[in-house]
């Protein structure tokens, strides 16, 4: 159904940083297999893409049955509003911007807090990520995974044009939390993924606190994970828009490493 009414945006949940169990949602809910989250700052150009090409892939592969949550920290480009603007034409997009909080991975728990799904998703709003691949991630769930990860390091996995310093950053970066963290990292090839699918009931009523860019971690630690699949897939550049990775995303995931490892 297409209204020409855009939805009101989605508060933005405050207080602990806990998933609600399905069974515990606020009545009325529409409960959907998949709520996937896309969480955005300064994405103006490339939210329309994202959101079509996800919107045509689970139309077809989950009719219905899914919903897309854009979870925006008040982009300057006023990104928050284009995608609001599209809940005209997209009706399983729901919009939250957020004014308080900050940061991609606290973006993503919000979202999952407010989500309707009992599968729970996360991809870069960048089309970095190739939608295609979560159709793969989505047969890993229904073939019993709990966490379904797109994964670089994994046949068929791949960075397209990283330069070199890039590549051994994020090497780097995954070897150092071997070191702090062993337990968690080496659970999966690519832990430093954004993008992968879990169970609701895996990470249900856990109290999360991340911090920086590395949810993946968060979600391993902390959540009751058992069966892991990986899917490969190759990062592909950015067309639109810029990076956000800044040295502090480097000194963010090492405390959220410590923060881990102590808790
Ligand atoms: N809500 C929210 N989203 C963010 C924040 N920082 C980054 N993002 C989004 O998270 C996704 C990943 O961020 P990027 O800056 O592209 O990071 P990356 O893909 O790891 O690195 P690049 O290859 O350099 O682009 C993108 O959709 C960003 O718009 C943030 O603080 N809040
Ligand atoms: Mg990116």
């Amino acid at each position: 159904m297409i209204s020409n009414k855009s939805k009101a945006l989605i508060p933005a949940p405050t207080g602990a940083m806990k998933i609600p169990l399905f069974s515990e949602l606020p009545k009325p809910h529409e409960p959907v297999y998949l709520s996937l989250i896309i969480p955005t700052y300064n994405e103006s150009k490339n939210i329309l893409a994202v959101v079509h090409v996800l919107s045509y892939l689970l139309d077809e592969a989950l009719p219905n049955n899914y919903e897309l949550i854009v979870i925006d920290d008040d982009s300057p480009d006023r990104t928050w509003e284009i995608a609001q603007q599209l809940t005209r034409d997209y009706p399983y997009l729901r919009v939250m911007r957020r004014q308080e909080e900050r940061g991609l991975s606290t973006a993503v728990i919000r979202g999952w807090q407010v989500a309707q799904g009992q599968i729970l998703g996360v991809i870069d709003g960048d089309l970095q990520h190739p939608p295609v691949v979560l159709l793969k991630l989505l047969e890993a769930i229904a073939q019993d995974a709990d966490l379904a990860v797109a994964s670089r390091h994994v046949p068929g996995g791949g960075t397209s044009d990283w330069q070199i310093h890039r590549r051994f950053l994020s090497r780097g970066a995954q070897f150092l939390g071997l070191l702090i963290l062993p337990s968690v990292l080496s659970r999966v090839c690519d832990p430093m993924s954004g993008y992968f699918l879990v169970r609701r009931d895996a990470i249900a009523q856990k109290l999360m606190n991340p911090l920086g860019y590395k949810i993946l971690i968060e979600v391993l630690k902390r959540g009751e994970i058992n069966q892991i699949a990986e899917v490969g897939y190759v990062f592909v550049e950015r067309q639109e828009g810029a990076s956000k990775v800044t040295w502090r995303q480097y000194l963010e995931y090492l405390m959220h490493l410590f923060q881990l490892r102590f808790s």
